[in-house]
C-alpha cells in the first residue's frame, strides 16, 4: 500500500450507489478502502472489483478458520480484485501461514488482528494481543491491525514487530480515539468508517483528518 494520506476509509454502507459516491468523493485523500461483510454481503463480491478500479482495497473479513478454508477464503478474494485481506492471528501459525503463502502467490498483502479497538477486547484479546502481534511478525505478514482506542497499546505493540511492518488502526472518531496520537504512537495509518461515510461531506472530513495526520 502506497504511504501518502496515512488514511484508510471503512466503507461499513451497504448500499451499491452511495458506496460507490463515496469512493469516488474521497479518492486521492484516502490511500485504500476498507470493506467487509455489511458492504459485501448488502451488494455482493463484485463490488470488491468494482472499488479496487478506483482505490485500493483492503477486505476486512476477519478470516478465523483451519488452513484449508483460509486458503480458500483468501483466494475468492484475491480473484475478486482486493489488495490485502484481514486475518485473525488467533485461529495460529499454521491458518496464518497458509493466508500468507496465499497472498505471496498473489503478490497481495495480509494484515493480522492482534487487540481490537472495542471495550470488549480486553476480556480475551488483549491477554493474548502480544503473542499474537509477535506471531504475525514471524510470519512476516504486511501489517497488524491495533487499537486507536488505546494509543500505548500501538505502541506497546510497534515495540514488538518492530520497523518492517505496518500497523492500522481503527477506532478513530467514533470510538474516541485520535488521528494524531494513534499516528504519534507509531501507527502507520488509520482507519476511520463513521466520522467519515456518515458526514454530510466525506471528502472534506477525509481532507480534515489528512491533515491532523500531516501535522502529527
Ligand atoms: O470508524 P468506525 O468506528 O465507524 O469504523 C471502524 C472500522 O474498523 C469498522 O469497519 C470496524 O469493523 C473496524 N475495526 C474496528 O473498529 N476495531 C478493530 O479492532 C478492528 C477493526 C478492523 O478493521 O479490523 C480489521
Amino acid at each position: 500500500m502506497i504511504k501518502d494520506t496515512r488514511l484508510i476509509l471503512a466503507l461499513d454502507v451497504t448500499d451499491r450507489l452511495q458506496a460507490l459516491k463515496i469512493v469516488q468523493s474521497v479518492k486521492g485523500h484516502v490511500d485504500a478502502i476498507k470493506i467487509g461483510y455489511p458492504l459485501v454481503l448488502a451488494t455482493g463480491k463484485d463490488i470488491i472489483g468494482e472499488i479496487a478500479e478506483m482505490a485500493p482495497v483492503i477486505a476486512d473479513f476477519k478470516v478465523a478458520d483451519i488452513p484449508n478454508t483460509d486458503r480458500l477464503i483468501c483466494e475468492e478474494v484475491f480473484r475478486a480484485g482486493a489488495d490485502a485481506v484481514i486475518v485473525h492471528a488467533f485461529t495460529g501459525s499454521d491458518s496464518l501461514k497458509m493466508c500468507v503463502e496465499v497472498a505471496e502467490e498473489h503478490g497481495k498483502e495480509i494484515y493480522v488482528v492482534t487487540e481490537m479497538s472495542h471495550p470488549g477486547a480486553l476480556d480475551f484479546m488483549q491477554k493474548a494481543a502480544e503473542d499474537m502481534a509477535q506471531m504475525a511478525a514471524n510470519a512476516k505478514v504486511a501489517g497488524v491491525v491495533a487499537p486507536a482506542t488505546r494509543p500505548e497499546r500501538v505502541k506497546m505493540i510497534r515495540s514488538i514487530i518492530g520497523d518492517d511492518i505496518a500497523i492500522i488502526s481503527p477506532g478513530v472518531g467514533a470510538q474516541g480515539g485520535s488521528a494524531a496520537d494513534t499516528i504519534k504512537a507509531g501507527a502507520d495509518w488509520v482507519i476511520v468508517g463513521r466520522s467519515i461515510y456518515l458526514a454530510d461531506d466525506p471528502r472534506q472530513v477525509a481532507i480534515g483528518i489528512g491533515k491532523e495526520i500531516k501535522d502529527a
